[in-house]
């Protein structure tokens, strides 16, 4: 950043200015207070703050101290200004209504900066768009930087938001600060992370990763923001420079596109901090079960957005004895101990989670932990100052009106949804009843077996089994999900998501499972985590689901968990080790499920799905593909072609 913005400041003058109007009034001096607020930061953070100052030119800038009272204020001043609404029927909840045009992740719009491209995507077969990340030149960025960055600030408030990913002071937790000119987004990242003065005093004179944010839209605004949320979506840009640890992100004021320390820093930029100094950063859940014996077990698992993270981190068994704890919901940073075991902590402190389908009949840990202290963005409202969304039919009084997420009133089949499908909450972690008792702890908790999955309405079984680490690291390379609204997707197409992080790596695809297969000789045999493939959407022909998910996924886990033990309740089969006929505990079960059709492997189906991957594979990673993935996949054709 400091290179850059020394040199957008000498630009500035000449650089062509957008989403601003042709000339903005001079900015006025920020005041005395916000001067000695600024006197009190430590030399490296001053210098990126007053650095911003001059290229952003705000009127205000505000030093965020993360205490009750300047959350208080921040969010009264938001319900003043018309950004966000309380909502009465619930303890400090608010509601927050965006621009439809500015609702979830904009992926075209990512991009990864380096030197070399090939250190951030492999290089396609001729002919061939990249799907695995956008990357942009040094150069270019600068040049977006001196059009969007200078005076955009003008007329609003600079924060400056200290946070630690991960536990404040933990070996395994890393800072950043955030500047932004959004009140939501300072609120939002005190919910997401640890926040405030503490940070800094830990920080002290240390290196951070640097992250600006701005909404794009210097006052007096050129058109009225519609919902009183400025963005600028023709001009967003969300920029990462893993050499410099930097974050720049313009023109969105939602979710992973401006809370910075989420999908930017926690994966991005922190992929690629994991992959210097030998860790993993990924996009997965972290839960603790317990068996009804008592033994106690850690599992992580990655599901592309939208596919059922938040619901399987806070499951309620099914299965009479099993206990379930959450650490977290979205994002584990997993690093080999000196015993060769797998660590992993949770680097956020608050649940931004899908809104839709979330209910006391699929998720009621859920329901319990975000009546309080919640920030909600784009659902609905009913006329008591409650919330409401789709699959909450059940538990509404439908005698109150409702305004769906545009703020119109809506009624039953009036077609549209009432809440947007990326509609989502904004919770503490610590409010969450199931929050397990080692969520924060430095060193992180154990992980005993990780599970890959996606959205696949056809030909994959429930669960199965990796044959061992390297044919565990081809299932994630494998993955493919159905398309959800977390990202800007058209229609449902079933997409190539390795990892879950297609949308999240902050380097090359191929380097990435080099990096992934390598981890095997951190690990001792012992204790290295076995690695399964969930599928919990397989439908009917009949168009319902097959599997009724949610807590009876406990099953799986069950199964999981007697596998890690060595129990020998499996059997090999073309694509992994499935369960043996009757293995997988059903006592209980309320519906019948057509087990068969569940797990059947359809030869014709499995043909096209090794050319698919192949396809992709080859098209998309070439060259770097790692000679162990390619051996994978023709052992898996082979294998399919005897079904
Ligand atoms: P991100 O926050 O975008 O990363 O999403 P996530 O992976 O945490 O997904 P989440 O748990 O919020 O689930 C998204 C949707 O999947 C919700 O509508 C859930 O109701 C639905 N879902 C979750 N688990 C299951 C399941 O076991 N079966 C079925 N049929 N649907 C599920
Ligand atoms: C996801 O899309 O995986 C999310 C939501 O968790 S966001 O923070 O917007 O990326
Ligand atoms: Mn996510």
């Amino acid at each position: 950043m400091v290179h850059l913005l020394r040199l957008v400041g000498a630009r500035a003058l000449c650089a062509r200015r957008v989403g601003s109007p042709l000339l903005p009034p001079p900015t006025r001096a920020i005041s005395q207070q916000a001067q000695r607020q600024m006197d009190t930061l430590r030399p490296k953070v001053r210098e990126f703050v007053e650095r911003t100052v001059r290229m952003c030119q705000p009127a205000e800038v505000h030093v965020c101290d993360g205490s009750e009272a300047e959350n208080a204020n921040l969010l009264n001043q938001m319900a003043e200004s018309g950004v966000l609404e309380p909502l009465t029927k619930y303890d400090n909840c608010w509601l927050a209504r965006t621009d439809p045009a500015d609702v979830a992740r904009v992926e075209s719009k990512t991009f990864i900066v380096t030197e070399e491209k090939r250190e951030t995507v492999p290089i396609p077969r001729k002919g061939r768009k990249g799907m695995l990340g956008n990357w942009m030149s040094p150069k270019a960025l600068e040049h977006a930087v001196a059009e969007r960055f200078p005076g955009c600030m003008r007329g609003r408030t600079l924060y400056v938001v200290p946070f630690s990913m991960g536990p404040v002071g933990s070996p395994l937790s890393k800072i950043g600060i955030e500047l932004t000119d959004s009140p939501y987004v300072a609120a939002s990242m005190r919910i997401m992370t640890r926040m405030g003065s503490k940070v800094l005093e830990t920080l002290g004179d240390d290196d951070f990763v640097k992250c600006l944010h701005s909404v794009g839209r210097p006052v007096p605004v050129s058109k009225k923001p519609i919902n009183n949320w400025p963005c600028n979506p023709e001009n967003t840009i969300i920029a990462h420079v893993p050499s410099k640890n930097e974050i720049i992100s313009f023109g969105s004021g939602y979710g992973g596109n401006s809370l910075l320390g989420k999908k930017c820093f926690a994966l991005r930029i922190g992929s690629t901090i994991a992959r210097r100094e030998g860790w993993l950063a990924e996009h997965m859940l972290i839960l603790g079960i317990t068996n009804p014996a008592g033994h106690k077990r850690y599992i992580a698992a990655a599901f592309p957005s939208a596919c059922g993270k938040t619901n399987l981190a806070m499951l309620q068994p099914s299965l009479p004895g099993y206990k379930v704890e959450c650490v977290g919901d979205d994002i584990a940073w997993m690093k080999f101990d000196d015993k060769g075991v797998l660590r992993a902590i949770n680097p956020e402190n608050g649940f931004f989670g899908v809104a839709p389908g979330t209910s006391s009949a699929t998720n009621p840990i859920a329901m319990k932990t975000i009546f309080s202290n919640t920030l909600f963005t784009n659902v609905a409202k009913t006329s008591d100052g409650g919330v409401y969304w789709e699959g909450l039919e059940k538990e509404v009084d439908t005698s109150v009106g409702i305004v769906d997420w545009h703020g119109d009133p809506w009624t039953t089949g009036s077609g549209a949804p009432s809440a947007h499908p990326n509609s989502r909450f904004c919770a503490p972690a610590a409010q969450c009843p199931i929050i397990d008792p080692q969520w924060e702890s430095p060193e992180g908790v154990p992980i005993s077996a990780i599970l890959f999955g996606g959205r696949r309405p056809l030909g994959v079984p429930l669960v199965y089994e990796a044959f061992n680490w390297q044919h565990g690291v081809f299932l994630g390379a494998a993955m493919r999900s159905e398309s959800t609204a977390a990202a800007e997707h058209k229609g449902k197409v079933i997409m190539h998501d390795p990892f879950a992080m297609r949308p999240f790596f902050g380097y090359n695809f191929g380097h990435y499972l080099a990096h992934w297969l390598s981890m095997e000789q951190r690990g001792t045999p012992a204790t290295m985590p076995k690695i399964f493939h969930v599928n919990w959407f397989r439908k009917a022909a009949t168009g319902g689901f097959l599997w009724p998910g949610f807590g009876e996924n406990t099953r799986v886990l069950d199964w999981v968990l007697r596998r890690v033990d060595g129990e020998d309740c499996a059997q090999e089969s073309a694509i992994g080790l499935v369960p043996k006929p009757g293995s997988l505990n059903l006592e209980g079960l309320k519906e019948a499920v057509d087990m068969q059709e569940l797990f059947s492997i359809p030869k014709e189906f499995w043909q096209q799905e090794v050319s698919a991957v192949a396809q992709y594979l080859d098209e998309q990673v070439g060259e770097d593909l790692p000679y162990p993935i390619v051996e994978e996949l023709e052992h898996l054709r082979q294998r399919v072609e005897k079904l």
